[in-house]
């Protein structure tokens, strides 16, 4: 099965939990604080691996998760971090997020992105220590590891792309020329998936793509349709193969017509990129009868069954290749980085202010709120994040209710360390 696009969800790995613990001694009834903290989640990244063909174990299991961290212990022990989850995909996997922005394009091996990042751990009780703060009691959750659902695409990285009716001879081409072993017969649509072949032409070598037979009409759907020609939007060159033999109804002219407008109404620069025209099965064409069709004196004659014409061809094919790269080398891939994601935001909902994101999260996220102490340390940082501020600004009063998570508070900005809790 080839599978060239599918939508997953990816899951960073949770931070694991920060601990409140203290050192017991003989005789002392609590001792310093000693809890560790907990471990960073996972990432998740993607990898570009050049032996993943497909995006097939996509397709099979589209839910990944990478390992959250451990929970901190007494004794100062810190949690262990999650593993970092890779996850391979092949080189050409351009990868969108669920608005249809591309955040990462992984044309080369190796080439990585990371889409999800672990939750921080907690810190336990023994980083809060302070000159005022000589024994807390609490400590932080850990936080949750990013969730993102994206769209990975994947587009052939070829040189050239064959484009023909169904049964004009492009898998026989490949064949006889790469060591593609594409499935050959005289009925329409035998290659129902892309293939791809390395050719050598002199000294370089040159990657071909067999791309499913195109027809009349395949813009609204006809035959396999114009999917596959995504695969031929990356190629530096096209090959338009007509076949001149009975087994088409359209003559070579009518169906370089008809191939170009379904190019163009597929991808308008696709009809714009770099082509050679050549026709097939020269070994059925009479020299002596005329067969009532206009080409090209520049379209090049071959046959996939005796090999006439076909070095010409490949050199061709090398020399329009080549001189494409001349005018633009790199074929770069891009990951994109987009600004870090507001601290904080504060809207009303009903009689209550909601505050979300990453800075409310942290402000709150500590083990046990109805401890006097760590409210004390919450409200403290609700401010110093600027959120208490920031509510101001919104138009809360005193006396309202503000929502963080699952957690909601009376606001009280004159009097900023009595935060009330009702969890
Ligand atoms: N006489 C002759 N027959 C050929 C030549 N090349 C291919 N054929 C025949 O044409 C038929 C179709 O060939 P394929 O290579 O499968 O054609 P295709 O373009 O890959 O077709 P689809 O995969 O259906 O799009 C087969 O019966 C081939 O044997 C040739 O150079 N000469
Ligand atoms: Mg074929």
């Amino acid at each position: 099965m080839f599978i060239d696009q599918v939508a997953i969800k990816v899951r960073a790995g949770d931070g694991g939990a920060g601990v409140s613990s203290f050192l017991r001694r003989k005789g002392l009834p609590k001792g310093k604080p000693n809890g560790g903290s907990g471990g960073t989640g996972g990432d998740v990244t993607l990898v570009a691996e050049a032996n993943i063909p497909t995006l097939l174990r996509y397709e099979r299991q589209p839910i990944w998760k990478a390992p959250g961290g451990t929970h901190g212990e007494g004794e100062l022990r810190h949690g262990k971090s999650g593993d970092d989850l890779e996850l391979a995909v092949p080189i050409g996997t351009i990868v969108k997020d669920t608005d249809g922005i591309t955040v990462a394009d992984l044309v080369e091996e190796g080439q990585q992105v990371l889409v999800a990042r672990g939750g921080k751990g907690g810190r336990g009780n023994a980083a809060f220590v302070s000159p005022s703060r000589k024994a807390p009691t609490f400590a932080e959750q850990g936080e949750y590891g990013e969730e993102i659902d994206l769209v990975l695409e994947m587009k052939l990285l070829a040189d050239a792309a064959l484009i023909g009716y169904p049964n004009a001879g492009k898998s026989t081409l490949i064949a006889r020329v790469s060591a593609a072993k594409p499935k050959i017969a005289d009925y329409p649509f035998t290659t129902l998936s892309p293939n791809l072949g390395v050719v050598t032409v002199g000294d370089r070598e040159m990657v071909l793509a067999d791309i499913p037979g195109l027809i009349e009409g395949a813009a609204s759907g006809k035959g396999l349709g114009h999917e596959f020609l995504r695969h031929t939007e990356r190629a530096r060159a096209l090959v338009v193969l007509l076949d001149p033999s009975e087994l088409q109804d359209d003559d070579p002219s009518r169906q370089l017509a008809v191939l170009l407008a379904e190019l163009a109404s597929h991808n308008p620069e696709l009809a714009a990129m770099p082509r050679i025209i050549a026709l097939s099965k020269s070994d059925v064409l009479d020299p002596s009868i005329d067969e009532g069709f206009d080409l090209d004196d520049d379209v090049i004659e071959f046959s996939g069954l005796t090999g006439e014409g076909i070095d010409d061809l490949m050199y061709r094919i090398a020399d329009v290749v080549a001189s494409v790269e001349l005018a633009t080398p790199e074929r770069d891939g891009f990951v994109l980085h987009r600004p870090l994601r507001d601290d904080f935001t504060v809207r009303r909902d009903g009689p209550e202010w909601v505050v979300e994101g990453i800075a409310a999260v942290r402000a709150v996220n500590l083990s046990d709120l109805t401890d006097p102490d760590a409210a004390q340390f919450v409200s403290e940082r609700l401010e110093r994040s600027g959120i208490v501020d920031g509510l101001r600004e919104a138009g809360a009063e005193s006396g309202d209710d503000v929502r963080i998570g699952s957690i909601v508070f009376t606001f009280d900005p004159d009097l900023d360390v009595d935060i009330e809790f009702e969890i």
